[in-house]
């Protein structure tokens, strides 16, 4: 029997869906085939420095077993160990195609932090800041300034504790013109997000992202699509409703919309049995 290895997984991570998806297809099973750790990320648990040992950069998913030199801690690292359990399923048909794929929605210009997080003027700003992401920033500020204060040397922690809190004390602060950078900013950001999906609706192969079968490409971009849709605030039952992500985009972009392929992709994916058990709803 194969050895049994342990995720580090979050309820409320977009990246971990990538190795969860991995999961589902290969029909590995949680205590069967692998031990399940929870992360809490608006407590700030991958801040922990049990975690940091772990995952030096505290995100999650990461991945260890008793074969592996060093844990996994990266999503596309993960899903292709996962893969490379028995015969591999998941290698795509067009690697090149594949790779760009990855590569773009792993793209820090792509963050989907900006749609959770950020906002263009003081209307989206006062939103944001009676929404749970309010709360989940403080969690995590509440746990960085403790380890920082216990290791206040730590590199991590001291860029951690500053990064988090650059945007957390926009939270704290009255709406005001202190703002104005981070709307600007936000606008430009969009600018590129939406670049970004047209470049993901000129690389989509159909009927899967890199071919005619599921593969890497399509499990490393089903995370993002559904974390953005719910970052937009579409109903989380409604899978298929691209109007509430297209609208938020359009507030930047105008004649922003997300395109034919990628529509009748993310309804070709949805139909798979993978999708349905990891994403009943969008999160
Ligand atoms: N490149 C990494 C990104 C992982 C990542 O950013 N995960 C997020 C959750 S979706 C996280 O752990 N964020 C915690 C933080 O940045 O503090 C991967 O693909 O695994």
């Amino acid at each position: 029997m194969a050895e049994k290895f342990t995720i580090y997984s979050s309820a409320e991570s977009q990246w971990v869906g990538v190795m969860l998806l991995a999961l589902e297809e290969k029909g590995l099973k949680a205590n069967v085939d692998y031990d399940v750790k929870e992360i809490s990320l608006s407590t700030g648990e991958n801040f922990a420095p049990e975690y940091i040992a772990i995952n030096p950069n505290g995100t999650v998913p990461s991945l260890t077993a008793p074969s592996l030199a060093k844990p996994l801690t990266e999503s596309a690292d993960i899903l292709r160990w996962i893969d490379s359990r028995g015969t591999k399923t998941l290698v795509p048909q067009d690697e090149a195609r594949s790779k760009e794929i990855l590569d773009l929605m792993h793209s820090p210009s792509m963050s989907t932090n900006l749609i959770l997080f950020q906002a263009r003027d003081p209307v989206e700003m006062e939103s944001k800041k009676k929404s749970g992401w309010n709360a989940f920033l403080e969690g995590r500020q509440t746990r960085l300034d403790k380890e920082l204060a216990a290791h206040p040397e730590h590199s991590f922690y001291i860029s951690k504790a500053a990064e988090n809190l650059a945007i957390t004390s926009l939270y704290r602060a009255e709406v005001g013109s202190e703002h104005k950078d981070l709307y600007k900013l936000t606008d430009e950001m969009y600018r590129t997000m939406a670049s970004g999906l047209d470049k993901l609706e000129s690389l989509i192969a159909l009927p899967f992202a890199a071919g005619s079968r599921v593969s890497e490409a399509d499990y490393n971009t089903i995370p993002w699509l559904s974390h953005a849709m719910m970052g937009a605030n579409t109903p989380v039952t409604a899978v298929q409703d691209f109007g509430p992500l297209e609208k938020l985009i359009q507030k930047t972009v105008p004649d922003f919309k997300i395109g034919p392929k990628t529509k009748e992709w993310w309804s070709n994916v949805a139909k798979t049995e993978a999708f349905k058990k990891v994403f009943p709803v969008l999160h």
